[in-house]
């Protein structure tokens, strides 16, 4: 094998509590089961990867205090907390030992605690945000009471006061600002959620846009928008992938990105070297046929794999097959 190697740490968080349907749960271990490490080191000989199996957590007193105090109209707030505190110290120790890491989820609501996480790492960071939704619902704004709907408030500078109950300066202090963050895919926007992303001007390529100006277009304007000193992570929900692609999701919306467009920008997303975080969220195993498994599983690990390593003009680094073919 050649020389340089990329460690990447992989964590599986089983969490499902963040929306209302059984299954997310499983998703971590039926992409190890589809062979996802095999299918990420035949992407990149160089890639050196640890699993950190499963993430476990604890809810205790003082987050179902808040819970009970604050928080009794939305879903499941202490699970979502505690799973997420415990989220954000294991991305720490990921960083620490590799230069990468994705977490599998689970619902979207640990995009919480992976970004969080990974800010705590490293500071300046960028956040591209793959979706049919926003999710950047408050508690006093979400229809549905699901917290997947709320992550990226509990991320954002300009929206954390509005969780003034949660310690988030506490627990996770270095928070994103607005104009580091890039939607991609979103066609399911909340009414209270167009008016805040209007309001703080935050930038968003829904599917009207990528209609009109196309991927390499949004790719361009969304790598422009971004510092190019900071590091990226890519939070990757399944149900922006259109759903003949990826039926196997809770929240599914129709008329979504192509494979192809998705494969697209992950790997122009990869291509800048920045990526140091990754999630992939809300694969539901338990919704729709064994086929419909097998084809959101596959998409999935298409997209993986373009972001880790695979490069469908060929792998670039093989050098070292040079042995005198030629
Ligand atoms: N997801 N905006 C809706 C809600 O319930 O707040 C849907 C959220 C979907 C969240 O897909 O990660
Ligand atoms: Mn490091
Ligand atoms: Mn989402
Ligand atoms: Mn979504």
């Amino acid at each position: 094998a050649s020389g340089e190697q990329t460690r990447l740490g992989i964590i599986g968080v089983p969490f499902a509590k963040g929306q209302g349907k059984q299954g997310v749960e499983l998703a971590p271990d039926l992409l190890r089961e589809s062979n996802l490490r095999q299918v990420l080191q035949s992407s990149d000989e160089r890639l050196l990867i640890t699993d950190y199996g499963n993430l476990h957590y604890a809810v205790d007193e003082t987050l179902l205090q808040q819970q009970r105090q604050h928080y009794y109209h939305i879903r499941n707030y202490a699970d979502f907390m505690a799973c997420n505190l415990a989220l954000i110290e294991q991305v720490q120790v990921m960083l620490q030992q590799n230069a990468q890491f994705l977490t599998i989820g689970g619902d979207h609501a640990i995009g919480f605690g992976s970004v969080a996480g990974h800010l705590q790492h490293t500071p300046n960071l960028s956040l591209v945000w793959i979706d049919a939704h926003a999710d950047i619902n408050l508690h006093n704004t979400s229809q549905s009471g699901n917290i997947h709907g709320m992550p990226v408030s509990f991320l954002l500078r300009e929206l954390r006061n509005t969780w003034q109950h949660a310690a988030l300066d506490k627990v996770a202090p270095n928070c994103l600002s607005k104009d580091q963050l890039v939607y991609i895919g979103l066609r399911d926007i909340d009414p209270y959620e167009a008016f805040i992303l209007n309001k703080f001007g935050i930038r968003y390529y829904a599917m009207d846009s990528i209609d009109r100006m196309g991927v390499p277009k949004v790719i361009e304007m969304t790598l422009d928008a971004l510092d190019t000193q900071n590091k990226i992570h890519v939070s990757f929900d399944i149900d922006a992938l259109d759903s003949n692609v990826a039926p196997c999701t809770g929240t599914a919306v129709r008329a979504g990105l192509t494979l192809r467009e998705g494969i697209s920008i992950v790997e122009a997303l990869r291509d800048t070297k920045r990526v140091q975080g990754m999630d992939i969220v809300e694969i539901n195993p338990k919704l729709g046929t064994p086929q419909d498994v097998r084809t959101t599983v596959d998409s999935a690990l298409e997209i993986l794999k373009s972001m880790f390593g695979y490069r469908r003009s060929g792998a670039r680094h093989y050098s070292n097959l040079d042995t005198g073919i030629l």
